[in-house]
C-alpha cells in the first residue's frame, strides 16, 4: 500500500474532521467504524472507502498510518495488532501538533488543559478572556469542536481541551502552557487502573514549554521539577486566596489580591480555583489582566455546571448533571453547601463507569436533606451513603424532593455518574430537570 494510505478509525466528529484535514492534505482515506450506523456518516466529503463492522487487525495493519479516535482505546485486540506490525497509529491532536508547527500557523500560541473536572470551564472562561482582548482566538478539542477544524491562518492563540483518551494518541504538542486542573477518578471502565489514568494525564506536561498544576492536588504536579512552573491552590502561595485589608476573599498572584470572589458570577468554591488557573493561564500567554478581570465579573458559567434554574417557594434548584465522575460531585456539594441556610438535598445517580463511590461517604454524611438515587449503579451509591432513598427515574426523585424541601433548601442534581444509561446525554438529563 502507498505512504498516501491513511486509515481513519472512527466515524465520529473526530473521524470526519481527520477525513477533511487528510483530503486536504492530498491522502487516500478509508475509514473504519464498529457500528453498522456511524453518527456522521453523512457528513463524509469527497472520495472515502468506508468499512463498517467489526475490526480485524490484518485490515488494519495494510496501513502505514491510523489515526484512531478518542472513543476507541488503543488496547483492542486489532489495533494492537497493527502497531505490532509497525504500524504508526495517532489521534486527531497529534495531526494537529504537526500541522501547527508549519506555515501558516507556526506563529501561534498553544494552551492546553485537561484534568477530571473544571476543563469546559476553565476552557471557556479563558477563551473569553482572550475574546475580551481582541485576540484570534479558536477554543476547541475536547469541549467540542474537534481540534482540527480549528486551524486558520489568521489565528494567534489556539486554547485546547484534551482528554486523557486524546492525550494517549498525542505525543508532538508544543504548548506555550499545559495544566492539569485536578485529577480523580473517573473512565476507569476504559483504564486498568487509577494510576494508569493519572499518568495518561502527565503526556500533557512533557509537550508544554511551561506547566501550571494544583497545590491542593498532588498527583497534577509535573514529575520533571526542572520545568518552568506555576501553580494555583487555596492557600496564599503563587497563584492563591487571600484576604484584603476589607476581610474580603480575594483571587491573589503571590499575596497580592487582585480580585474579590464575591464579585464572581459562577458559585461554589471550586470555581475559585478555575479562575484562579484561568488567569494564570491567561498571564501565561499575554491576555491583559483588565480584559481578564473584566472577563471574572461578567462569566456566568457553562450550562449544566452548578447552574441555577429556579428559586421556587424559597428552594434554590441547581442543575450540575455535567458532574459526571465522585470528584465533580464532591466538590459541587462541598462548594456550594456553604453558601446555604437551609438543607442541601441530592441526586444522584446513573452509569458509575467502574467509580469506587465509597469516596462520596464522608460529604454524603454532612448532606442534612434528601439523598436520592437512580439508574444503573443506585445501589453502589446507596451502600456507601446509608441513608439514601431509591427512586426509578429523574422525575420521581423531583418529586420526592419537591414534596419534602423547606424555604432556604438548595435541591442539586449532581449525578457522579454518566447519564447514558437513561439518557442520551448529560445534557437532555439536565434539560428534565429544568422542564420541572
Ligand atoms: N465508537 C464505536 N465504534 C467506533 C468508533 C466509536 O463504538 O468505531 C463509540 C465510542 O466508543 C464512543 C462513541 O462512539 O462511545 C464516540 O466516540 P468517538 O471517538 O467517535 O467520539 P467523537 O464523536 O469523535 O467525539 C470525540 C470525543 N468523544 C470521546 O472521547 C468519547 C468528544 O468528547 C469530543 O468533544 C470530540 O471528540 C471532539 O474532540 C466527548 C466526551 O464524552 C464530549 N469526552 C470524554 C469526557 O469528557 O469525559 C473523554
Ligand atoms: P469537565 O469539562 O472537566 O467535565 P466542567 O467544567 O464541565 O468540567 O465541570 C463539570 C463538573 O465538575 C461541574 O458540574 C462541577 O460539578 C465539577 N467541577 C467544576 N470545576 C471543578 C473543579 N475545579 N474541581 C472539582 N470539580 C469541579
Amino acid at each position: 500500500m502507498d505512504k498516501q494510505q491513511v486509515g481513519v478509525i472512527g466515524l465520529g466528529v473526530t473521524g470526519v474532521s481527520c477525513v477533511d484535514f487528510l483530503h486536504a492534505q492530498g491522502y487516500r482515506v478509508t475509514v473504519f467504524d464498529t457500528r453498522d450506523c456511524p453518527p456522521e456518516v453523512d457528513k463524509l466529503n469527497g472520495d472515502v472507502t468506508l468499512l463498517l463492522g467489526p475490526l480485524t487487525g490484518t485490515e488494519l495493519a495494510k496501513f502505514p498510518l491510523l489515526v484512531v479516535s478518542p472513543g476507541l482505546p488503543l488496547s483492542l485486540p486489532a489495533i494492537q495488532f497493527a502497531i505490532e506490525q509497525g504500524v504508526e497509529v495517532i489521534g486527531d491532536i497529534e495531526l494537529f501538533a504537526r500541522q501547527l508547527q508549519t506555515q501558516p500557523y507556526q506563529h501561534a500560541k498553544l494552551v492546553t488543559i485537561t484534568g477530571s473536572n473544571g476543563k469546559s470551564t476553565v476552557t471557556t472562561l479563558l477563551g473569553e478572556m482572550a475574546k475580551q482582548d481582541n485576540i484570534n482566538v479558536a477554543v476547541g478539542g475536547n469541549i467540542g469542536i474537534p481540534a482540527l477544524q480549528l486551524l486558520a491562518p489568521n489565528i494567534d492563540l489556539y486554547i485546547l481541551e484534551l482528554s486523557s483518551f486524546q492525550l494517549e494518541t498525542t505525543h508532538s504538542l508544543l504548548a506555550d502552557v499545559a495544566t492539569i486542573l485536578n485529577i480523580s477518578e473517573d473512565h476507569l471502565d476504559r483504564y486498568d487502573s487509577f494510576q494508569h489514568y493519572a499518568q495518561t494525564k502527565q503526556f500533557i506536561y512533557t509537550q508544554s514549554k511551561k506547566a501550571l498544576y494544583n497545590r491542593d492536588d498532588l498527583l497534577t504536579l509535573p514529575v520533571n521539577e526542572a520545568q518552568p512552573q506555576n501553580s494555583f491552590g487555596f492557600d496564599e502561595r503563587d497563584y492563591g486566596i487571600v484576604k484584603d485589608e476589607q476581610g474580603n476573599i480575594c483571587l491573589a498572584h503571590q499575596g497580592a489580591p487582585f480580585f474579590a470572589v464575591q464579585q464572581l458570577k459562577l458559585s461554589g468554591k471550586h470555581n475559585w480555583l478555575n479562575a484562579l488557573a484561568a488567569f494564570a493561564l491567561g498571564e501565561a500567554v499575554g491576555i491583559s489582566k483588565k480584559a481578564m478581570l473584566t472577563t471574572l465579573k461578567n462569566y456566568s458559567g457553562l450550562r449544566h455546571r452548578c447552574e441555577f434554574i429556579a428559586d421556587i417557594n424559597g428552594v434554590r434548584w441547581i442543575n450540575d448533571s455535567k458532574a459526571t465522575n465522585v470528584g465533580a460531585t464532591q466538590a459541587a456539594l462541598m462548594g456550594l453547601s456553604a453558601t446555604i441556610a437551609g438543607k442541601v438535598h441530592v441526586i444522584l445517580g446513573g452509569e458509575g463507569k467502574g467509580a469506587d463511590f465509597s469516596e462520596l461517604t464522608a460529604v454524603l454524611q454532612e448532606v442534612e436533606g434528601l439523598i436520592v438515587c437512580f439508574g444503573k449503579d443506585a445501589e453502589q451509591i446507596m451502600a456507601v451513603s446509608g441513608r439514601a432513598q431509591r427512586v426509578n427515574n429523574l422525575d420521581e426523585a423531583v418529586q420526592l424532593i419537591a414534596a419534602n424541601s423547606d424555604r432556604g433548601d438548595l435541591v442539586i442534581l449532581s449525578p457522579a455518574c454518566a447519564s447514558l444509561d437513561m439518557y442520551r446525554n448529560f445534557m437532555a438529563e439536565g434539560i428534565i430537570l429544568r422542564r420541572w
